[in-house]
């Protein structure tokens, strides 16, 4: 009777263990991954490619602006649109940021679809003509490990797009350009 308590008490400390070792070597392997915006997969028009030096990388992509711009909230002039396939190396939750510069507050967003979920809007904030990351604390999203869909499509002309982010770091916050990580993108044969 002893020794099955014992036993018992000496695999209920073995488990804890197991379950720190594993809660440690989660927080201190965070992954990281970025994304040049113009190392899409593949693209329609009217998203666009634009070289640039003010853009990482030396480009950026975007829906050009449209003669007039779009000053109301109706249905985007097509379905242009970026694809990215990223390889995600460890399932979790990930925060999700994009590098953006916005024309003004009918030129701020982009649909963000993943895989084969429902569409969302992703900026639609109130910094306008700077690059800088959006959204401020960044897009909760719970992904498996492997390749993933990412497609940023019209929503609103004037919108572009430098890189993005993901990263299981749920304090990490963007401020500046990053340096990308070419192992994670998947890039047409
Ligand atoms: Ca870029």
């Amino acid at each position: 009777m002893e020794s099955m308590i014992i036993r018992k008490k000496a695999l209920s400390i073995a488990l804890l263990a197991l379950v720190i070792v594993v809660m440690t070597a989660g927080s201190a392997g965070a992954v990281k991954i970025v994304v040049e915006a113009e190392h899409y997969y593949s693209i329609q028009a009217s998203m666009a490619k634009v070289t640039s030096q003010v853009a990482s990388g030396g480009a950026y992509i975007h829906i050009p602006l449209q003669r007039p711009h779009g000053t109301t909230e109706g249905a985007p002039i097509d379905s242009g649109y970026a694809l990215f396939k990223i390889n995600v190396p460890q399932a979790g939750t990930y925060n999700l940021f994009g590098r953006a510069h916005w024309y003004d507050g009918c030129g701020n967003s982009f649909f963000l679809k993943i895989d084969d979920k429902p569409a969302v809007v992703f900026g639609n904030d109130g910094t306008y003509q700077v690059w800088h990351w959006v959204p401020r604390q960044g897009l909760r999203i719970s992904l498996t490990a492997g390749v993933h869909t990412f497609r940023f499509q019209n929503r609103e002309d004037g919108a572009k797009l430098d890189q993005f982010l993901l990263t299981t770091d749920t304090r990490y916050v963007p401020v500046s350009a990053e340096t990308e990580t070419p192992q994670y993108i998947i890039m047409p044969e």
